[in-house]
């Protein structure tokens, strides 16, 4: 599992209400967004992560998802190819600031389509949702691009597993030593046969999207079996609100993209 050196963040814009959701738990405040992403912020400071912050795109509204622009790996990056058009023009933004921060990207090829939130390092492999937003020609090129960085991927079909899960990690999280977080509906996906599930029940599904920084699992807050869960296997937990972002479809992991140690620039 990588150890990670920095988190890459994009503060929530003035238009973040006017973003992508499903969701149907009514508009986010931009003030208590603005808040609970400084706590996140915060959160990955006291892992002793570096935290970079990118001003608010205003022209897109859903860019402090940032981890839907790219993939960072420990053998180099990979600029996506977002499956909603509204974000396409995210990438070029991301693009710069890694750049900036010493890190060349790659870009996919072909026509096909890749969001972040789809993209999970394992334990010695990547896997990937297929999803509404990640299709089977964008997976297939990313694919390519990951051998071509000597890591193998596995793709896992999302679609129609619950219609909560608009991606793979939606649904699942690695959190170190050979063990997933998964919701039910991704408890017995074969491809996952290898690693220890520690299966989220319906209640506490939004959970599922949590993030394992140093020695802690970031988690959002409703979900105390799974804390308890965690916990005895002997993992710290630390919770925080993420209300508004759950209101956009965005979980802990969408709004950071983080430096996985050995890439450049970390
Ligand atoms: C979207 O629909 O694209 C945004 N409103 C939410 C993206 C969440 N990203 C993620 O789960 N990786």
């Amino acid at each position: 599992m990588s150890r990670f050196t920095r988190a890459l963040v994009r503060l929530p814009a003035s238009t973040f209400a006017q973003g992508l959701t499903e969701a149907g738990l009514g508009p986010p405040d931009l003030e208590l967004a603005l808040a609970q992403h400084a706590a996140y912020c915060e959160a990955l400071a006291s892992a002793g992560l570096e935290v970079i912050r990118l001003p608010p795109a205003p022209e897109f509204p859903d860019s402090t998802f940032v981890e839907d622009a790219a993939i960072l790996t420990p053998r180099g990056a990979i600029l996506t190819r977002p499956g909603a058009p509204s974000r396409a023009g995210e990438v070029e933004g991301i693009a710069a600031a890694l750049s900036a921060l010493g890190v060349d990207a790659l870009r996919l090829e072909g026509p096909g389509h890749v969001d972040g939130g789809d993209v999970c390092e394992a334990e010695g492999e990547v896997l990937i949702g297929l999803s509404s937003r990640t299709d089977p020609a964008g997976a297939e090129a990313l694919t390519r691009a990951l051998a071509g960085l000597g890591m193998p991927a596995t793709t896992i079909d999302v679609r129609g597993r619950g219609p909560a899960l608009l991606h793979l990690k939606t649904g699942l999280a690695y959190v170190g030593e050979g063990r997933v977080v998964v919701v039910q509906e991704l408890a017995d996906e074969p491809a996952l046969a290898a690693y220890e599930r520690i299966v989220v029940g319906p209640a506490e599904a939004h959970a599922a999207n949590c993030v394992r920084v140093g020695d802690r699992v970031l988690m959002p807050t409703g979900a105390p079996r799974l804390v308890d869960a965690l916990i005895a296997l002997g993992l710290a937990v630390q919770l925080l609100e993420i209300s508004e972002f759950r209101k956009m479809d965005g979980g802990l992991s969408c709004l950071s993209l983080r430096w996985p140690e050995g890439l450049a620039g970390g």
